[in-house]
């Protein structure tokens, strides 16, 4: 499967270590995806072949709302 362009909404994240937690929950699920956060826009762009479901339930893991 080629990696796609997913982007989520995430709300609650602050600092910059909520970025890497975020990032970090991502990797878990690819460890080969492209993530970039912008916390001021409260968005989470990544590129992954894996499905959306999974990345966004394991941001929501980390104890961030996303859509
Ligand atoms: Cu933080």
């Amino acid at each position: 499967m080629n990696p796609s362009q997913q982007t989520f909404d995430v709300k609650g994240m602050t600092c910059g270590h909520c970025e890497r937690a975020v990032t970090q929950a991502v990797k878990r699920v690819d460890p080969a995806a492209q993530v970039k956060v912008d916390r001021q826009a409260g968005k989470v762009e990544v590129q992954s072949a894996q499905p959306r479901e999974q990345i966004a339930h394991a941001i929501a893991e980390e104890g961030y709302a996303v859509q």
